[in-house]
Formats: C-alpha cells, structure tokens, sequence
C-alpha cells in the first residue's frame, strides 16, 4: 500500500516540477514604456529541485513527504557568465534560515535550473546565525564578489527579546561560482550594515563600497541613505569614511529608508544604480524600486534623481511574507544593449522585467526630480500638458 503510496506522488510531484521548469514566460507590455513584466515569477520555491526537499528512499519516506521543505526563493543576485544568466537565489527554508543556491537558464526569462547543490559558504569565526540578499560584482581585480547581509543575535539583547540582531556586510568571493573564499566582514563606524555593495571598479586606486548605514536592525534610526566609503585592502575592509549618496528625504518613496539594488551599470552617461526605497503606511512598509545616475569619475555624486518610483509591486506581487516588498539586488547589462533587471516580490518569489540600457537612461535623463511639494508637482505637470498641445 505504502509502495504505490510513494510511486504515484513521487510520479506526479516529478511530472508537475518539470512542467514548471519547462513553462515559457510570457511578456506583458507595460503601458508606461519603461520596462516589460513578465506573466510568471522565473523562481519560486517550487523550482528548487525535488532532492534538496525530499527523502527519495521509499523505505524511510513511504508516504513521500517533503523532509526539509522551502519556505521561498527571492532576493536573488545576478550575472551573465559564459552567456548564460546565473541567479544566486536567496533559498529560504521552512526554519528561516537563509542560504544561496545558484539557478541558470539560457533565456534568463524563463528556464531557470538550480544547479546540483546550494552554495556551500564558509563561515567567519563569529558565525552566522542567517545570510541572505547577495549582490554579485565582477570586481576589475578578476573575481566573481558576492556581498550579502550576515546577521547574528545581539547578545546585549536580554534573553526575553529574542529578535533583536545585528546586520553586517558579509563577503565572499569566487572565480567559479562554485568554490567560495569566505573574507572578514567589512568594518565601518555604523553599528549595523544591510544592502551593501561593491563597486565594480576601483575608484582612487580603492576597493569602493555603497553601504547602507543603519542603529538598529530595522529602524535605520540616524543613519539611513546610500552611502559611499573607500577601502585598502578587500581582504580586510575597514570604511573609513562615509558619505551619503542618496538620503532618506520626508514625505518621497524613501523616507523611512532605502538601500542600494545590484552593482551599478556602467553607461556613456555615468553609472545606473537602482535601489530600493521604503515608506510607512497603515498597513506597514511598503518597498519600491527607483533609479539614479551618478558620475562616471565620482560614482558618488549623484547627476540624476528622477523623482518617484520606477517599479512597484503590483496585482499578486503584492502578497506573500512580507506583503507591498519589490526589491532587487541582480540586473544584467547584456552586449545587445538589453538589460535583465530581477526583482522579488513580497519576500517570496523572483521575478523578471526587460528593459534596454537606452530606455533607461532616456528615463533618468528625463523624468523631472522630485518637487518636494504638491505646488511644484502641479506646476511640472501643467508644464508637460501645455507642451503637450502643439502635437495635439
Ligand atoms: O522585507 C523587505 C526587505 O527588508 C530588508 O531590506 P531593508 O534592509 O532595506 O529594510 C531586507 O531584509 C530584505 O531582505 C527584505 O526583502
């Protein structure tokens, strides 16, 4: 009984996952011309392979249940490697924690497989209690950086409080993706870090980080922003100095807090950065997406700030473990000019948009800075409708 128990879910649970991994996307045109959505989130929990969740030995599984089963798949760093799309996915477990697993496909639209085993991450002398949100970088120094949020207990915590943590910038660093050089985490004045990410280039000969300064675990308190600090040596990363690229600033898509996405692009006309910014409402906080340009020499000023959101969750994107979240931390510049940008949704599942590089540099280029006020939001747009006439 118990032997056709396991066959037949066995079969059918085989058949379904391959249906999902084999399932083509479906572009959605957006009507505001910025980027396509896509119908189907490329990576949810469901596409991480059936031996990482379940016991296949029918004797000890007779009912062929899931053992370790996935909570979610999301925040995902991303990168082109030897034409293909690798996503270092955030693989969330049923116990909370955290880890990373690269998926590939061909298209990066669709057909994404995670390859055999999750990354096997070393860990520091203090380690880890959960890791997640990696940002991967092709550093000019010939490795693959994989920067990502390490979090432990706050041990000055009394034992009664047993959520608060600590976040610091993890680092690691890679030429395979497969074998991982576990660095000591980066070192700045701020007592928590999160979204932390490498530049791509050295700038004044330095290994350049965005950080994103913060006094507690969630509320950035005093710090909050974008910010920007230089260090010697990788091997060994002590900021500093910080400065603030981007602040918080009251009543914008930012004003709680934001953090920046994926390493920046490098475009003719500076380097693209998308970030995410957060708000307070009533029914909590609410992540979007947002781009800037800053300078090709001083990535860190910033040379456009088109004001309001770029992506917002929207339709079943809003829901899941943490409802109203887009972010991103992984995009890919391809040699055709395209550009690959991926975003979770709600802390569940990884999604794609396409966009070209010109798109979005015409949209940085053009789309006003925010007025701060209603007045000077009415004043743009009654500018945009009486231009607006002439090709009436
Ligand atoms: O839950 C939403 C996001 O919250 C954090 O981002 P931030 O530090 O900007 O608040 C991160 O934990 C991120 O993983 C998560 O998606």
């Amino acid at each position: 009984m118990s032997g056709s128990h396991y066959t037949e879910r066995r079969r059918a649970i085989e058949a379904q996952h391959e249906l999902l991994l084999q399932r083509k996307n479906v572009p959605v045109p957006q009507a505001h011309g910025w980027f396509t959505r896509y119908q189907y989130p490329v990576v949810t929990k469901d596409h991480v392979p059936l031996t990482w969740r379940y016991d296949f030995n029918p004797s000890s599984n007779p009912y062929f249940m899931e053992r370790l089963a996935v909570n979610a798949a999301f925040n995902a760093g991303a990168m082109e490697k030897d034409g293909k799309i690798l996503l270092a996915v955030r693989v969330e477990g049923a116990d909370r924690k955290s880890f990373f697993a690269i998926a590939e496909s061909d298209s990066g639209i669709d057909g994404f497989r995670f390859w055999d085993e999750p990354i096997a991450l070393p860990e520091t002398a203090n380690p880890d209690t959960n890791v997640y949100d990696m940002r991967l970088v092709e550093h000019d120094d010939g490795y693959i950086y994989g920067l990502f949020c390490t979090e432990r207990r706050d041990n000055t915590a009394l034992p009664a409080d047993q959520s608060s943590a600590i976040a610091q910038a993890g680092i690691a660093r890679t030429k395979d993706l497969k074998t991982w050089e576990r660095l000591p985490d980066l070192k700045t004045k701020s007592p928590q870090q999160r979204n932390v990410v490498l530049h791509p280039e050295f700038v004044d000969g330095k290994y350049a980080f965005y950080t994103r300064p913060q006094d507690g675990f969630i509320d950035t308190g005093t710090g909050g922003g974008i910010g920007f600090g230089l260090a010697e040596d990788i091997t060994n990363a002590v900021i500093d100095d910080e400065v603030i690229v981007d602040d918080r600033v009251y009543h914008t898509i930012k004003e709680a807090k934001n953090g920046l996405g994926p390493s920046p692009l490098k475009t003719e006309k500076g380097w693209l950065h998308l970030a995410h910014g957060v708000r307070n409402t009533a029914a909590g906080l609410r992540y979007v997406l947002y781009l800037f340009l800053t300078d090709l020499n001083e990535p860190q000023k910033v040379i456009k700030n088109p004001g309001g959101y770029f992506l917002v969750p929207e339709g079943e994107e809003r829901v899941g473990d943490v409802s109203n979240v887009a972010f991103s931390n992984g995009w890919v510049l391809r040699d055709n000019g395209d550009v690959l940008i991926y975003y979770a949704s709600s802390d569940t599942r990884m999604h794609v948009a396409t966009s070209t590089i010109h798109q979005l540099l015409d949209y940085v280029w053009n789309t006003p800075t925010d007025g701060l006020r209603s007045a000077a939001s009415v004043v743009e747009r009654v500018k945009l409708i009486r231009a607006n006439r002439q090709y009436l």
